[in-house]
């Protein structure tokens, strides 16, 4: 604890005349105010988590004058608006981006040095929103960053879940998930609506009233009330909305009687029902109970977002026509998460506005885009109908008669895709399992359809929704995906960011990406090469100092830092990371001495988090930890090559892991990975890349130059064929390959019992998935492309030209130029300024 940290002396600082201003002075005096007149702690301590609180507080408030404008003036213009509806943001921290975009960073650290404090120090207190699971969430959260720089009107909108993405402690036993708290001490970016609720049916029955006309009635009705976050633009008054909801039941709920009759419980039974549905992410749904609640979270999503819209639509002009209302509001789909939103859209505009049929369905299918993020089959959401039909009577007749014309319609124009009728159509009724399939909904609703990587969209346009192809051409669209330059360059790694500015003579770079370009023609320079290695140099002094702290393993910065961070999963393949960590520690061991010493160091870093249920997933994780602890306590090898699990990966360990890499592995089975993002992070922070030819890596590739990606593996056309001979017996795996697989086998990383990984490499036999990940296959040009690593890395000069043309070659993947793409291609939306 600071001796000088104390609140009382906050009292005399003098109050700004006007404490919005940004001199230092007055941003002192504004977060003084809130430690005061906003308290959240008794009122004598001033240490970083108070301070934060307060600091957040001054941010805050002079983004919501901002924010309120942007607000004002959308509503004023009118423009057609986009809706991102997606159930994850993955948010991370807000401060260091606030301040960032408002470009307040100095005032603020002068502020708070003046008040005895350090701004990164009050910065590392916020806790990460973490809304999401994966890369899935966090394009959303970039988008958004876009969507707000690039003065669009469009919103997000999301669940506000209680418990977001759990924390990953690792134990003995291996990876173990304890609740996230986000909001144990309150989040200082919300701002709850209390004049914007929405009430939200479940269950219930469907009326017919004399007219014909349906009405969906009873069953329970719950509460969705909006909490608000802002999204500043860099350097732009305009501050957009993340709407986030959150369920409650009404005071008629709680039963007054029955509590005073003490049956507590039961009197409050409406009032936890309804907390449920936004108690955490991504409930697991192996049992029924949770399957239902998944699905209730998803309707909540669609049901209130859509409700908002329509009501914003009605307010902003008076009498307008139902026509216009595509023209004001383009709804953009997640993946199919809020697919409920087209059958809600249609209820809404029959039911409830007294539309007919066929112009709620013009509205709707010009209304509604769907983006896809996955070909795994296990991955397309399917619901059963019976679920359905329990939860959502009125839509499940609305998917119904969405079904039987699309038939209809195909059978009388294209009779010669009638045999393709029972894999299009939405409902599969299998009499074993009848289901409902989202991504057919999606398809046949929305007038768009977009994949994630030019390769990803190739595929669902040869694969997966081929025969949509033929019957509409145009349907079907690439948006390679991005990633924030703010967040992911210019706040996380400020010193590489100095340096670029330097060299290309001007910021603009952080709003124009394809300006990095410019540095191309310094790769060569000898005195950017300095700089350019000094500020890696320090990103993995931070980075060895971070992983020290938190895992005890001292690593050397003068190692090649070598990372895979990702959800872990098969096909994402972390097992041939550490199966290729494996076999180098054998071959270092049997070297001499000198012989070691004339390899290059490696520090192999591999963090992520295993969905709970996912068992192989859960073995990655131990085995990782296994290995390091036998590999880093092995004095013979380990100053030539450690092997750190990094615990509970999120946005904010990425922000830190991604400035001090040097290579980074994207590794997937070809044709898997739908893009990826964080190979965008890795390549724009000058670190290369050792991948697959799978999703955006080939792009990036591309950008680059080959000759600055180390690529190894099959290509995606091939796979088909070699799990085909992997069936048939005739692959003959490298012995390289058995031997790693061996050394666990053996025993060497302890008694915990590795067969059921090992056997999902082996022909169809124990876990049985005959390797369908093809490591085997991909082991021995793996090996191959790693070993052109530690060459390349011998020679600094010529590894230094490589990062810095990683750099130059990373403009594409901006997210701003994603979202101008989705603005024009998709959604129809131009630029609405706040002046
Ligand atoms: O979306 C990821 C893709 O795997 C990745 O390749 C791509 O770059 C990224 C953005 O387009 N997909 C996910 O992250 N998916 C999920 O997190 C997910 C969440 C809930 C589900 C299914 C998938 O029910």
């Amino acid at each position: 604890a600071n001796g000088k940290n104390e609140a009382a002396k906050l009292a005399k600082i003098p109050a700004a005349a006007n404490p919005l201003a940004n001199e230092p002075s007055a941003i002192a005096s504004n977060i003084s105010y809130h430690v005061q007149y906003s308290p959240h702690f008794s009122p004598t301590k001033f240490e970083p988590e108070q301070a934060f609180f307060a600091t957040a507080e001054s941010v805050r408030d002079r983004l919501i004058q901002q924010w309120n404008e942007t607000y004002h003036h959308f509503n004023k213009v009118d423009l057609k608006q986009t809706y991102y509806l997606s159930m994850e943001f993955l948010q991370g921290r807000t401060l260091t981006n606030a301040i960032g975009s408002l470009d307040i960073q100095n005032a603020y650290a002068d502020a708070l040095n003046n008040l005895g404090h350090v701004l990164e120090e009050i910065a590392e207190q916020e806790k990460d929103a973490a809304l999401g699971n994966g890369g899935l969430g966090r394009l959303a959260s970039c988008f958004l960053d876009s969507m707000a720089t690039l003065n669009l009107p469009a919103w997000g909108y999301g669940l506000r879940y209680r418990y977001g993405l759990f924390k990953q402690k690792i134990t003995k036993q291996g990876q173990e998930e304890v609740a996230e708290d986000w909001l144990e001490k309150f989040s200082p970016w919300e701002v709850v609506r209390h004049d914007v609720v929405f009430p939200v049916r479940f269950f219930g029955s469907v009326m017919v009233n004399p007219n014909g006309t349906r009405k969906w009635v009873g069953g329970e009705v719950v509460q969705a009330v909006a909490y608000d976050i802002p999204i500043p633009g860099y350097k732009t008054k305009n501050t957009i909305s993340l709407r986030l909801w959150d369920a409650k039941a009404s005071a008629e709920d709680f039963n007054l009687f029955q509590f005073n009759d003490g049956q507590y419980e039961s009197a409050a039974q409406l009032h936890s029902r309804a907390q449920q549905i936004c108690a955490v992410l991504y409930p697991g749904d192996s049992t029924e109970e949770g399957k239902l609640l998944r699905l209730k979270q998803q309707f909540f999503l669609c049901s209130a977002s859509l409700q908002d819209m329509i009501l914003r639509f009605k307010e902003r002009k008076s009498g307008r026509q139902w026509s216009e209302f595509p023209s004001k509001v383009a709804v953009q789909l997640n993946d199919t998460h809020p697919t409920l939103a087209i059958p809600e859209l249609m209820r809404l505009l029959m039911d409830e506005e007294g539309l007919g049929w066929d112009e709620a369905w013009d509205i709707t299918t010009r209304t509604v885009a769907y983006t896809n993020h996955t070909v795994l089959p296990e991955a397309l959401e399917k619901w059963s109908q019976a679920v359905m039909w329990k939860l959502l009577p009125r839509h499940m007749e609305i998917i119904e008669e969405i079904d039987k014309r699309f038939i209809a319609m195909v059978r009388s124009t294209r009779s010669d895709l009638e045999s393709k009728i029972p894999s299009m159509c939405i409902l599969d009724n299998n009499p074993k399992k009848p289901v409902v399939r989202m991504a057919n909904l999606c398809v046949v609703s929305a007038h768009t359809v977009n994949g994630v990587a030019q390769l990803h969209s190739d595929i669902l346009k040869a694969d997966l929704f081929a025969d949509y192809v033929s019957l509409w051409p145009n349907k079907l669209q690439n948006k390679t995906n991005g990633i924030t330059p703010r967040r992911w360059l210019r706040f996380c790694n400020p010193e590489l960011s100095k340096i670029i500015t330097k060299w290309l003579k001007t910021d603009q770079w952080v709003t124009n990406l394809d300006l990095l370009v410019g540095l191309r023609q310094f790769a060569d320079n000898t005195e950017l090469q300095a700089e350019w290695e000094s500020a890696k140099m320090a990103s993995k002094k931070h980075l060895a100092d971070y992983i020290w702290r938190v895992t005890g393993v001292t690593i050397d910065p003068n190692s090649l830092f070598d990372i895979q961070v990702k959800r872990i999963h098969e096909y994402k393949r972390q097992l041939l990371n550490i199966l290729g960590a494996i076999y180098r520690y054998k071959k270092l061991k049997e070297m001499s001495p000198q012989e070691r010493k004339k390899t290059t160091p490696r520090t192999i870093m591999i963090g992520g988090k295993a969905f709970a249920t996912y068992t192989n997933a859960k073995r990655i994780v131990k085995l990782v930890n296994d290995v390091g602890e036998f590999v880093n306590t092995d004095p013979e090898v380990n100053s030539y090559l450690k092997v750190v699990f990094v615990p509970n990966y999120n946005v904010s360990v990425a922000e830190l892991l991604i400035p001090g890499s040097e290579l980074s592995q994207h590794i997937s089975t070809a044709g898997m990975e739908a893009s990826g993002t964080s190979n965008m992070k890795f390549s724009l922070n000058g670190c290369l890349i050792i991948g697959t030819l799978d999703g955006a890596n080939v792009e990036i590739r591309q950008e680059i130059g080959e000759e600055n990606f180390f690529l190894f593996g099959a290509v995606a056309e091939q796979v088909p064929k070699l799990r085909k001979e992997r069936e048939d017996g005739l692959f003959k795996p490298d012995p390289r390959f058995e031997e790693a697989k061996q050394f666990i086998r053996s025993g060497a990383f302890g008694s915990y019992d590795y067969n059921p990984l090992l056997d999902s490499l082996e022909g169809n036999t124990g876990y049985g998935r005959g390797d369908y990940f093809l490591v085997g296959y991909d082991f021995p040009s793996y090996l191959e492309a790693q070993d052109r690593v530690d060459q390349a890395y011998k020679d600094q000069k010529k590894w230094l030209k490589m990062s810095i043309l990683s750099t130059a070659g990373s403009g594409k993947f901006s997210s701003d130029r994603t979202i101008a793409q989705y603005a024009k291609e998709i959604w129809n939306i131009t630029e609405c300024r706040t002046s």
